[in-house]
């Protein structure tokens, strides 16, 4: 390695993913395996994205994170796997330009510093740790010349958060839960890109910017312990509906696609309820909206057919709904995934 000066960085920007088959529950709460796959939409980076720079240098003397300007701790277990994994995976660097060499052996020794932004609220249901895991280990492997693909890689994101996992691809994803004990088959696959379904069109009601009030984990938690239901519906419902609905975005069937993601947001909500306590994820203003899909906050996700529908939808939501007189409805994110 040269002398103390430099600073090798790489910045990367992941978008967040929305779930049309949702995860909820963990059967190994350490490596983050779920009970049941899920399938997720990324949506346009433009809209809801993750930006992260990571730097290292031999200047630095410990790893450090700032997220939207305020440094958080990297101590924990989530991090701190992550960093473990990508480590193990980097490789030699040499960047001729700036005059850098790092052997593999050196990023034992070398730390790094991190920081990432949010371009949407963070943990009000709006899957902020999906893009923020992803983009943490994308741009470490891009830093530590890592070898892995993205679906390698996205085993390593699903110990930062298991939603992260599907946001190392575009287009519709599937999270496989696997079988493995030690979690290395638990891992996300492309089912389509970005341009197969590119007529569709997400727009995100925000009713609550607000940090929820149970994070997923500790919600996901309670529910395995205490559902009935979601023993139900990991065992015999979701595995049929995982078959329908990649039946349903490989043929473009909106009628079946649209049919298959209310009913798991209604089932994940019940599973909610049927919590004990029980979870609310869901205020009034929710309620009020026309609905096509829920994640753990109360903001709707609402996927409309094209853009005429898009729209007509929105038309109706500004309406009805104006972000100006009503305190509870702050704004419209529109993800156009043609513009993926
Ligand atoms: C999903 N959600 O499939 C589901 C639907 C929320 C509702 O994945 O504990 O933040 O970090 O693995 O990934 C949110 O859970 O939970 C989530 P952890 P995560 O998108």
């Amino acid at each position: 390695m040269a002398e103390k000066s430099w600073v090798r960085m790489v910045t990367a920007q992941t978008p967040t993913n929305i779930a049309v088959i949702k995860y909820w529950g963990k059967r190994d709460e350490t490596l983050i395996l779920p009970v049941n796959d899920s399938i997720s939409v990324t949506l346009d980076p433009a809209h809801l994205c993750t930006t992260t720079t990571v730097a290292v240098s031999p200047s630095f003397d410990q790893d450090r994170m700032w997220l939207n300007g305020k440094e958080i701790s990297l101590s924990g277990g989530r991090y701190q796997n992550c960093l473990r994994e990508i480590r193990a995976q980097a490789c030699d660097v040499e960047d001729e330009e700036k005059g850098i060499k790092i052997a593999k052996k050196d990023w034992e020794n070398l730390h790094v510093h991190v920081a990432s932004y949010n371009n949407f609220p963070t943990a009000a249901g709006l899957a902020s740790s999906a893009a923020g895991f992803a983009c943490l280990v994308f741009a470490l492997a891009k830093l530590m010349n890592a070898k892995e693909d993205n679906s390698e890689l996205s085993a390593i994101a699903r110990q930062g958060s298991g939603s992260a996992c599907r946001s190392l691809f575009g287009g519709f994803v599937k999270w496989i839960m696997g079988k493995a004990e030690d979690g290395s088959d638990s891992l996300a696959v492309q089912l389509v890109d970005e341009k197969h379904w590119d007529e569709l069109v997400i727009i995100i009601a925000v009713v609550s910017s607000r940090q929820k009030e149970t994070s997923s984990t500790t919600g996901m938690r309670d529910s395995v312990d205490t559902s009935l239901l979601l023993q139900h519906r990991a065992k015999e419902v979701v595995p049929k509906r995982i078959k329908q609905m990649e039946e349903a975005i490989k043929n473009r069937d909106f009628g079946s696609f649209a049919q298959l993601t209310c009913a798991d947001s209604n089932q994940f909500h019940a599973v909610c309820l049927d919590t004990c306590p029980p979870i609310f994820y869901m205020n009034d203003t929710s309620h009020r909206q026309v609905a096509y899909t829920f994640d753990a906050g109360p903001n709707a996700v609402l996927i409309a057919h094209n853009r005429k529908a898009a729209t007509q939808l929105l038309q109706k939501l500004l309406f009805y709904f104006p972000p100006s007189s009503d305190a509870d409805l702050n704004s419209y994110v529109i993800g156009d995934k043609s513009i993926l």
